[in-house]
């Protein structure tokens, strides 16, 4: 029943200037927010050259059409301090500070901030994000600038964490880790802890279990407004090959970063997110790793066609059921949560994630052709709102 509600509303959603969403973006007209800067936006989508020569009122040619997707203009990552390209690969490891048992401790300094950043070219959002001491996408000359999505924290299976938060927004926010640990370190606003206060800090601390592909996000209330305004990251555990033994064991070892085997894998990180400019509850903006098009045509994703490729992929996105990802021309073997050595799907080429959920993608493009390889949501309207990218496909 809510899903229906949630459909109905959809159907008839309308801005106070009794357009649909898809008009308001058509016509740029997200202004009422302070969103849209000078690129101002006929759509997000980029007609081709022949489009270009022809009349702006062909629906066919100006918009969703037949030609390049994309968007006008450029983000200016250098005013945002973060980059979707080095967010991809960047997973931040934290500082081993000691030893408990044999095994190591592992700490991040991570902050919460208000920040303002550009999701496409014009249109900017007034996000709460996270940023680690550690992580190079966020830190620039040495300050924490914070990033959307927040760092990629990775670890080892076992490893002690100890993660100390620090609250320098002015809102309450906490951390929420999915993952095995006490209702006290659970970072949920009225339990154990509860809310981190503007100003305070706290260290969350527990063991790192189990190994997989999970996230973490702010748990205050009211939630759906603290996830989508940027406050989440994932947070991938890696398996421990000494704990399993025979070809379990020669599998870990490609998914620990300690050993060589995962040293020739290409191993990104895709945070699946939307955003909802002018606050009606509906998304108008989709992307992986929070900027349209990040990956589109101009700054495809360049990957080796002979090495094996890991994605770790997580849906965050609010306000929408699903979220889904394809890709073109090729299969995958996916790992659900990450928390199995062997896939639990193998040879496809689409999978849908409900909010919080993720998994391991795991493909390879030898053999193929060079060029560009597409990838996208498959709820078209995602892909055509800013959810879609390429893979260049190069031979060495
Ligand atoms: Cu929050």
């Amino acid at each position: 029943m809510e899903v229906n509600d949630k459909m109905n509303k959809r159907r008839r959603v309308v801005t106070p200037s009794g357009v649909s969403r898809r008009e308001f973006l058509r016509a740029g007209g997200i202004g009422a927010a302070g969103l849209v800067g000078a690129a101002g936006l006929r759509g997000l989508v980029r007609p081709t050259a022949v489009a270009a020569q022809t009349a702006d009122d062909n629906p066919h040619t100006t918009h969703n059409g037949h030609g390049d997707a994309g968007t006008v203009g450029q983000v200016n990552h250098d005013a945002n301090e973060f980059n979707p390209h080095e967010i991809l690969t960047d997973f931040d490891y934290g500082e081993v500070i000691g030893e408990e048992n044999g095994r190591p401790i592992r700490r991040w300094k991570i902050i919460a901030i208000n920040k303002e950043f550009e999701i496409a070219p014009g249109i900017f959002f007034p996000g709460w994000v996270y940023g680690s001491q550690t992580a190079a996408a966020s830190v620039r000359a040495g300050h924490i600038v914070g990033q959307c999505p927040g760092p990629t924290l990775r670890c080892v299976e076992g490893d002690r964490l100890q993660i100390e938060f620090i609250n320098a927004s002015n809102h309450p926010h906490t951390m929420h880790f999915h993952g095995i640990h006490s209702a006290f370190m659970d970072g949920v606003a009225g339990v154990g802890r509860g809310n981190i206060n503007p100003g305070e800090s706290f260290v969350y601390e527990f063991d790192a279990r189990p190994f997989g592909c999970h996230l973490y996000h702010c748990h205050s209330l009211p939630l759906k407004r603290h996830i989508h305004k940027g406050l989440y990251g994932a947070f991938i555990i890696d398996p421990d090959p000494e704990k399993y033994s025979g070809e379990e064991h020669d599998i870990a070892k490609t998914r620990n970063r300690h050993y060589a085997e995962n040293a020739s894998v290409n191993e990104m990180v895709m945070v699946m997110n939307a955003f909802d400019t002018n606050f009606d509850g509906d998304n108008e903006v989709y992307a992986v790793n929070s900027i349209a098009f990040a990956y589109g045509m101009d700054a495809p994703i360049r990957i080796k066609r002979d090495q094996l490729q890991r994605l770790y992929l997580v849906n965050i996105t609010e306000f929408d059921p699903i979220n889904s990802l394809h890709i073109h021309a090729n299969f995958f073997d996916y790992y659900d949560h990450g928390t199995t050595l062997k896939p639990t799907l193998k040879t496809v080429d689409t999978i849908m994630q409900c909010q919080a959920q993720r998994g391991i993608l795991e493909f390879s493009f030898a053999g193929f052709e060079p060029g560009l390889y597409m990838f996208h949501a498959h709820q078209s309207e995602f892909a055509e709102l800013g959810w879609m990218g390429f893979f260049e496909v190069q031979e060495t």
